[in-house]
């Protein structure tokens, strides 16, 4: 029997003290789907304390970071409104383990999103799209895992950024995304980088969720996932991604 709920202690206890952890498969021998068992357990513990679910996001939907972490498999993680970091504003470091950000788009739904749904159907349940970007932070030593282990650690999400919202039907192909620190390009890529075209992962969050039993709800953001390799924060970098017609969404990051 996997201790599912021990497990969940152990990675939310990790997140919650930014203190690395070991690997849980170094000692647990667990599947797939008790790996995300681990996960819904682990962001409970935060819902127990008050936090809000707002979305959910989708990981390994380009090639750049499946090349970077070395895994082939999409996964998803949940978000909550404590992972949220207004445009703008500014993180400490203190609060991560080893914090990395990378480029991303985001949906924000206006009505809830089941599976099966087209391209199109998943578009007319979007409210508004955005640059964005996550900040990834594996409570893993040394950032290193499994498949499972990263499922289990909610994907390695950490915190999340929206830019302005844009219309639904803003154009989303191939537009070029440029994430600099301090105003020097970091990592460049294309929306295109995103499963072909990032309403692909919205259709896939779609799937994933209701494949557990969910549903995308509204008034949720979908984050579509990495378009380039994540960069390692510092103090002292201002981070802004931009994409083409979409406009732009920054933070800092001091001591
Ligand atoms: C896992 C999360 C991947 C993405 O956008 O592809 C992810 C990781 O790289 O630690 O968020
Ligand atoms: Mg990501």
């Amino acid at each position: 029997m996997v201790e599912i709920a021990k497990l969940a202690r152990t990675l939310d206890n990790a997140a919650h003290r930014a203190r690395a952890t070991r690997q849980l498969s170094e000692n647990t021998k667990y599947t797939l789907d008790d790996a995300y068992d681990i996960q819904a357990a682990s962001i409970q513990r935060r819902l127990d304390r008050g936090e809000k679910r707002n979305g959910m996001k989708m990981g390994f939907t380009s090639r750049a970071k499946m090349v970077q972490m070395d895994l082939n498999d999409m996964i998803w993680g949940r978000l909550t409104d404590q992972m949220m970091v207004e445009d703008g504003d500014t993180i400490s470091i203190k609060n991560y383990v080893h914090p990395r950000v990378e480029p991303e788009i985001a949906f924000l739904l206006k009505r809830p999103l089941g599976y099966p749904c087209t391209a199109a159907e998943a578009l007319s349940a979007v409210d508004g799209v955005a640059a964005a970007m996550e900040i990834i932070d594996s409570r893993y030593k040394n950032f290193k895992f499994s498949l499972e282990d990263v499922v289990a650690d909610n994907a390695s999400s950490s915190s999340f950024v929206v830019g302005p919202w844009c219309p639904p039907d803003s154009n989303l192909d191939n537009l070029g995304m440029v994430m600099e620190f301090n105003g020097r390009p970091v990592q460049i890529g294309s929306s295109a980088a995103i499963l072909g075209h990032p309403v692909r992962s919205l259709v896939a969050a779609a799937r994933l969720t209701a494949e557990s039993g969910e549903r995308l709800e509204a008034g949720w953001i979908v984050m579509a996932g990495g378009a380039t390799a994540a960069e390692a924060l510092r103090p002292g970098v201002n981070v802004r991604n931009t994409v083409e017609g979409l406009g732009s969404v920054a933070f800092n990051v001091t001591a």
